[in-house]
């Protein structure tokens, strides 16, 4: 194609590359959804449709972008992981998370009608954010990780008590707020308990514990290898040939994409699933 005088304009474009060999973590989160919440009446504090909703549009993202080996859900935000060897898009911050972000948006609009079939979505439409992090280290990713679902248990036990004392205790907003202030998780537990007869123990997992997306395989027997030894040892990316690269690509796409409910922070769950750390299917 000739050349016209208005192609030095490219030169503005900035080179966004994310680090080589770092865990890529994009984490989108749902814009003014405490407004969107009240808006379609969402259940308080836990909405199963929303969030079923959230799993169903994370998942066909995993199922597009075979690049994503792990995602976690919890509330109106979803973070996913791109291996430490992922070369989508040359690394490019922007194009990976406008991918992610606009491919998520349109499939929760898509699943909308089938999670609440009887509230139409009417403007302003969902919308999300997204911004990558990355990860140097497996222990550094597994924090993260950990981070999200620690987050996930200390609101999910604040706002189930909150929610008890104004639904089922009868306090306003201010009371709820003021007999929760200070208090530990066990007094939490406990007003559950003593007040109300609900045990959180017997709360749903996914309210709990957030959802997690990975592709399945067979599971691992627990505690026979350490996988995130052998990642953490590699210094370089290994040099794999093309078809081998080609054969693991075509054994992601095919495999299930499942939804879970798990304790990600022990190491159990990365234990007995080793491929989603190595990126090995
Ligand atoms: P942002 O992210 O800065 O644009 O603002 P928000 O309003 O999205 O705030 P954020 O992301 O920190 O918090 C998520 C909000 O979404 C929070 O106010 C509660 C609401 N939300 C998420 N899931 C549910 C649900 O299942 N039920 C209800 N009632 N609210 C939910
Ligand atoms: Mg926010
Ligand atoms: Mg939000
Ligand atoms: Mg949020
Ligand atoms: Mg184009």
């Amino acid at each position: 194609m000739a050349n016209s005088k208005f192609e030095y304009v490219r030169q503005f474009e900035q080179l966004d590359t994310l680090l080589p060999n770092t865990w890529i973590v994009v984490r989108i989160d749902g814009r003014g959804f405490t407004k969107f919440a009240n808006k379609y009446a969402f259940e308080k504090p836990n909405d199963k449709r929303a969030l079923e909703l959230m799993n169903a549009a994370a998942k066909a993202v995993m199922a597009e972008l075979p690049d994503i080996t792990i995602g976690y859900g919890i509330s109106d935000e979803y973070s996913f992981v791109l291996h430490k060897t992922c070369t989508l898009f040359e690394r490019r911050a922007s194009k990976l998370i406008t991918t992610i972000v606009s491919t998520f948006t349109g499939y929760y609009i898509h699943f909308w009608p089938t999670y609440f079939p009887d509230t139409p979505l009417s403007p302003p439409l969902p919308s999300f954010d997204g911004r990558a992090v990355c990860y140097p280290s497996v222990q550094n990713l597994r924090d993260y990780m950990s981070w999200r679902q620690v987050d996930c248990h200390i609101n999910n036990l604040y706002n189930t008590t909150f929610w008890a004392l104004i639904q089922l205790g009868g306090l306003d907003a201010r009371e709820a707020e003021q007999t929760l202030a200070g208090t530990l998780a066990a007094e939490k537990n406990e007003i559950l308990f003593s007040r109300f007869k609900i045990n959180y123990n017997n709360e749903p997992e996914m309210l709990k514990k957030g959802s997690v997306i990975f592709r399945g395989y067979e599971l691992v027997e627990p505690g026979s290898h350490n996988v995130a030894e052998d990642v953490e040892n590699i210094a370089e990316p290994i040099q794999q040939s093309k078809t081998q690269l080609e054969s693991d690509r075509k054994k992601r796409v095919k495999a299930q994409i499942t939804v879970e409910h798990l304790d990600i922070i022990k190491d159990e769950f990365w234990d007995r699933r080793p491929w989603i750390l190595s990126n090995k299917p």
